[in-house]
């Protein structure tokens, strides 16, 4: 018999323990010090002991969504799939595909009346979310140790976006980066050296492409070292980062956690003395092999060890550096040199002995990645000082990677706001770090991926989320390029990233028709950015996703998953279809004001109905659309964010009776804004019979 117990917590949070769960910091309330009282059963669903486990069974009618999730591959309603909350560095995202670098085990199930669904706990956890049977959600966790958050209310109806903002209260307010991250980012793998990054950067300057930061991929370190540079392609990385920032460019290195074994690296020799690497079920030192061939995995679990980490971060703080993106953080392991040897074993016995099939090799090879028993035999330390298998925790690794990162900006830049992107995430990551979504191709399909994680993503907390545009791995047509450029003016993290041996992505790098294209699309979000920056600012404030789907505003006559509200005046309709010159739209509930924008200042506007329209966008074209009684806000576009002053504000309105906007400014670079240091500006217009009133 398993122990259940339960207790309410906020507005209608009620928590069903089971067990004594692993404390995985997920949530910010004090749950620990609450009176729980026992429980027989949990409202509206089966609780079932399995032999190795429990299993959640809930029916679902014909009508109810789910939504939720976060990062999975698949439809924005996770209805008729199942999926596998385990956290892994998959780069080939096919819809096959039962699981991503994320975890986040939060689902809104419901039409009319929705609830939530929210469970604590670090490792796997598989949902069949009506695949076996259409009616039936089955979660299985392989555990008697768990916390099951509902979000139910008595007696009134909640929305969607009542649960999300119910979800936040319990896991805290999202993470908002500096004002900078705002801005178009560029990417690939890699950048070498500052002679090819300052080129870069003359180079967007030149074409006057606006840009913001760039980032370094792994070979800015001496051998694939973490906290290194090669000072042979940086002589002077200090000066170089500090000459970047006066031209309003961020630089933004990679971290991977895997610490070289080699003898002499002052961050192996430090780790491995002070016991900060994870070790094995016997306590020797667990070898994983990644870029830099065999590694030791730093224990994020133990706090000195994160604290430890925070301390080598300072390094390049002190150097200038504001951001870090973390990678490899699921964690990643390519092998072990016990499945490798294992490997060369098969392949002396093939030599010996002809009868065994090729077939063998070539699945021994396919499974050398990530394979499920290299997180068995990974282990941590917990703050008590035992020794805990990652497998039972193994989802918490990149959030707790994070977490020791974020922990040494807010000691070293008290005060300031930094910028990082983590790869892994699980619940609670939302509210220290963003992501980007990991390895896409450059395939039409990862477009509409790219929309759909925007908004699950969103209703987990990571507002500031985006997709590698333009795709990761392949070659991209310049179609492509710019159709997901368009996609990107409404992506909170717009980032161009390329993979090795891909073809250049760089705007300049196609025709130049589509570099005049771009151009211009990167110019509308710029232009964009005080509507942007103001309404990201206020739903983080509100605890509200700031990108939604139409279905959380809107009564809609059928669900669309490929457009999205991007905060509350603008709905982007993007084109994720090779060869189309435009697209069908829903139209929920009032008139929209559909915009063409050619370039940021060149809009062709019309008023359409409610209903399903058939709109042009010719691809030189980004379309969206203004709700009625709306209003946008410009300004003109920089070459970087905060290059100078905004003086001029312009406003792009729909209005048949009245229109509101509270536009937003802070300093965008440091916390000031919670102590009230910030300034609004609210606008309104108003037609009465065709006269407008501006106030
Ligand atoms: O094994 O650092 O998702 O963005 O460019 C691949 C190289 C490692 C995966 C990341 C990608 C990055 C790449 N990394």
């Amino acid at each position: 018999m398993i122990s259940l117990r339960k207790t309410r917590l906020l507005n209608f949070t009620q928590l069903y323990r089971i067990g004594q769960p692993y404390k995985t910091g997920a949530v910010v309330l004090p749950v620990d010090e609450i009176n729980f009282t026992p429980s027989a059963a949990i409202e509206g669903m089966t609780l079932t002991t399995l032999d190795s486990g429990i299993a959640l069974t809930i029916s679902l009618s014909p009508q109810d969504r789910v939504y939720g999730l976060g990062q999975t591959v698949g439809p924005l309603n996770k209805r008729g799939k199942k999926y596998r909350l385990y956290t892994t560095d998959d780069p080939v995202h096919t819809p096959d595909k039962e699981n991503l670098y994320g975890s986040h085990p939060f689902v809104m199930i419901g039409s009319k009346s929705p609830y939530g669904l929210s469970i604590d706990y670090p490792a796997e956890i598989c949902l069949d979310i009506g695949f076996t049977d259409h009616n039936v959600i089955e979660i299985t966790i392989p555990s008697y140790d768990a916390d099951i958050y509902l979000f139910r209310a008595q007696g009134h109806t909640l929305t969607f976006k009542d649960i999300v903002k119910e979800f936040l209260l319990l896991t805290g307010a999202p993470y908002v980066p500096p004002k900078w991250a705002f801005g178009y980012q560029q990417s690939r793998w890699s950048y070498p050296d500052a002679r090819s990054i300052a080129q870069l950067a003359e180079r967007f300057r030149k074409e006057d492409i606006p840009c913001d930061a760039i980032y370094m991929d792994i070979d800015y370190m001496d051998n694939f070292k973490v906290f290194t540079v090669d000072y042979n392609k940086f002589p002077d990385f200090a000066a170089f980062t500090g000459k970047l920032k006066q031209d309003g460019f961020r630089l933004i290195p990679i971290i991977d956690p895997g610490v070289k074994i080699q003898d002499g690296y002052d961050v192996y020799e430090e780790g491995k003395h002070k016991g900060f690497f994870c070790t094995t079920k016997d306590g020797s030192l667990f070898q994983a092999a990644v870029w830099p061939g065999l590694t030791h995995l730093p224990d994020f679990v133990n706090p000195d060890a994160r604290r430890w980490w925070g301390s080598l971060c300072k390094r390049f703080l002190d150097m200038g550096i504001e951001g870090f993106w973390l990678d490899m953080n699921e964690p990643s392991i390519f092998y072990t040199p016990e499945a490798m040897a294992a490997v060369f074993d098969l392949v002396s016995e093939m030599r010996n002995n002809p009868e065994i099939p090729k077939r063998c090799l070539q699945d021994m090879l396919n499974n050398l990645s990530n394979h499920r028993s290299y997180f068995h035999s990974l282990h941590h330390r917990t703050p008590s000082g035992a020794r805990i298998s990652n497998d039972k925790l193994h989802n918490l690794y990149g959030t707790l990677m994070a977490e020791a990162v974020a922990d040494a900006f807010m000691e070293n830049m008290p005060g300031r706001r930094y910028f990082l992107l983590s790869r892994s995430s699980s619940a609670g990551l939302a509210r220290t770090a963003a992501i980007w979504t990991g390895d896409n191709m450059s395939w039409w399909e990862h477009m509409l991926s790219n929309i759909r994680m925007l908004m699950s993503l969103n209703m987990t907390g990571i507002f500031y989320n985006g997709a590698d545009i333009g795709g990761f791995g392949c070659d991209v047509s310049p179609e492509l390029m710019l159709r997901w450029m368009q996609l990107g003016v409404f992506c909170p993290l717009c980032r161009n990233h390329s993979a090795f041996g891909t073809r250049r992505q760089e705007p300049w790098a196609f025709d130049a028709q589509t570099l005049n294209c771009l151009r211009d699309t990167i110019k509308l979000r710029y232009a964009l950015i005080p509507c942007s920056y103001s309404e990201f600012m206020r739903c983080a404030a509100d605890l509200t996703p700031f990108i939604r789907p139409v279905m959380f505003d809107f009564d809609c006559p059928f669900d669309v998953e490929d457009q999205f509200m991007y905060g509350d005046s603008i709905m982007a309709a993007p084109i994720h279809q090779p060869n189309a010159t435009g697209r069908y739209v829903m139209l929920p509930q009032s008139s929209w004001l559909l915009c063409q924008a050619l370039t940021h200042d060149n809009w062709a506007v019309s008023a359409l109905p409610p209903g399903v329209h058939y709109i042009e966008c010719p691809l030189n074209t980004t379309a969206f659309f203004i709700k009625e009684n709306s209003i946008a806000i410009l300004s003109e576009p920089m070459s970087y964010v905060g290059q100078r002053e905004i003086e001029t504000l312009r406003a792009v309105a729909f209005v048949t009776q009245t229109a509101r906007f509270t536009y937003y400014e802070d300093d965008g670079l440091t916390y000031d804004y919670k102590k009230g240091v910030y300034c609004t500006l609210r606008i309104e217009i108003t037609n009465t019979n065709g006269q407008y009133y501006i106030k």
